[in-house]
């Protein structure tokens, strides 16, 4: 304890709400916005116009707004759970959610609200046998009242927070809990320790609030050090925002790094920030170059909330994620939790003080052993202690830094009639990474447009398959199963 001494996790007050902390400062909190006192007057009238009781569970839905920062913070003052969404997703996506976090209230701006009723209505539906659920009140944010008072709920550091939704490999969303004190350890342990805010800071970041990653950069780091925050709700806007807004901290993934290198970057920028898949050193270093900025680059986790190996700028080394975040220990371990040495390439498990804990799996399933998560990366680590990435151990496929399931992109693909089989895997490429390339096969002849253009329809559309290839079969082992891993040999 004595290494992290004034972390909140170890050494903190029983009861915290966290949104109480994140609003207790003076100044800008909104860039170009809200004060503090007007972002906590916006989330009183939030709070008070929920009418749940503690506990309840309350779905966001938006893009990266100052009005979804005031619902989220007023979500937890009125002791709610949020449930947050990836502003993409469509109906059955938003629907899966509902049905594994049953919120009793939703909130999304007026152009995102129809979605989330018709995804209330197929829960009211689908579940075979089970509940009709009562019919999901959905409150557009913008009828929310500009001011409010409300006596925040006094919850438990250990009360739960936020629901936050991955997706697995079967694409099945995995809910992770986080409670009030992850939030703020959270802060005290990426934030303080390897970015040190400052109050005259700006953050903003593509990621949307639903991803921990823009959680982070975006809500919780820059309010826990009295900094500013500026939202922008398209990503394309970035770069414009950066000048326009003087960005001083910046979150998003290796894909946006990489292309804003062809283009003039505001000199107001002085810490950036890289997770959601790995950075080429080669993008580390052009970045530096142009810019004479190090990026942070992270590794972290929606189960572990934030960014848990990460080093400093200063101490960063292009092509390694740095070492563990203070607070955090990592190791590399073998099929049977054993440490390897320095070199050995294993499985990623780490621990902390922010998780990891599945919604309704006491189990933890398989991705927790003796406490340690195992993140589903292969890693190496240096005689120094730094990590480098090898590669994912399961079937997510990372591209521009969205994990795609890619078992969700083919049963999207499977919904068209003249498609009899496909199998999706990541092919390598240039600008995004990986890309999803599907190997379909066919009754009749149909454009590959056609498909693409009916996955979009079906699911967010940045998973859509970039490529196609049409084939007559798909390959098998003898007991019928396809062979991914010759799909994925065949298209690298
Ligand atoms: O993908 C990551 O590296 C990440 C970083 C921060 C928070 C959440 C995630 C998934």
């Amino acid at each position: 304890a004595d290494a992290w001494p004034d972390l909140l996790v170890l050494d903190g007050p029983s009861r915290v709400n966290a949104a109480v902390e994140l609003l207790r400062h003076e100044g800008v909190a909104i860039a170009g916005g809200w004060s503090y006192e007007e972002l906590g007057e916006r989330a009183s009238a939030v709070a008070a116009e929920l009418r749940v009781e503690p506990g309840e569970r309350v779905l966001l839905h938006s893009p990266n707004t100052a009005e979804a920062i005031a619902a989220w913070l007023g979500i937890l003052l009125a002791g709610g759970i949020v449930v947050a969404t990836m502003p993409l997703l469509r109906a059955g996506e938003i629907a899966k959610v509902i049905a594994k976090a049953r919120p009793s209230v939703a909130l999304a701006p007026r152009e995102l609200a129809g979605e989330v009723v018709r995804a209330g209505e197929l829960v009211g539906v689908a579940p075979a046998g089970g509940d009709v659920a009562a019919p999901l009140r959905v409150l557009a944010l913008e009828d929310l009242p500009a001011r409010g008072a409300f006596e925040p709920a006094d919850t438990a550091a250990d009360d739960v927070a936020i629901i936050a939704f991955t997706s697995g490999t079967t694409g099945a969303p995995k809910g992770c809990v986080h409670f009030h004190r992850d939030l703020l350890a959270s802060c005290d342990t990426f934030a303080k320790r390897v970015l040190d805010p400052q109050p005259s800071d700006i953050f903003s970041g593509t990621p949307p609030l639903a991803f921990t990653f823009g959680l982070g950069g975006l809500v919780l780091f820059p309010l826990r050090f009295g900094a500013s925050t500026a939202p922008v709700a398209k990503p394309g806007d970035m770069l414009h925002a950066i000048g326009e807004r003087g960005i001083t901290t910046l979150f998003t993934a290796p894909t946006a790094y990489r292309s804003m290198l062809a283009q003039e970057v505001p000199d107001c920028l002085r810490t950036c920030v890289s997770a959601g898949e790995p950075l080429p050193a080669a993008v580390a270093e052009a970045w530096y170059e142009k810019t004479g900025i190090r990026i942070v680059d992270g590794i972290g986790s929606t189960e572990m909330l934030h960014i848990f190996i990460g080093s400093p700028a200063a101490e960063s080394r292009p092509g390694s994620c740095g070492r563990p975040v203070p607070g955090y220990e990592a190791r590399i371990v073998d099929e049977d939790m054993r440490t390897l040495p320095p070199g050995a390439v294993g499985k990623l498990a780490v621990r902390g003080p922010t998780g990891c804990r599945y919604l309704d799996d006491p189990r933890q399933s398989a991705y927790v052993r003796d406490g340690w998560n195992l993140t589903g990366d292969a890693f190496s680590m240096d005689a120094d202690g730094y990590f480098w990435f090898q590669a994912r151990t399961d079937d997510m496929i990372i591209s521009s830094g969205y994990n795609i399931s890619g078992f969700e992109v083919e049963a999207a693909l499977l919904e068209h009639p003249l498609v009899t089989e496909c199998a999706v895997v990541a092919t390598p490429d240039s600008e995004r990474g990986h890309v999803v390339k599907a190997y379909v096969v066919v009754s009749e002849a149909v454009e590959a447009g056609v498909l693409q253009d009916h996955v979009k329809a079906l699911i967010a559309p940045y998973k859509y398959p970039r490529r196609i290839e049409f084939v007559d079969a798909l390959p098998r082992t003898p007991t019928g199963k396809v062979q991914r891993n010759v799909l994925r040999e065949r298209s690298s």
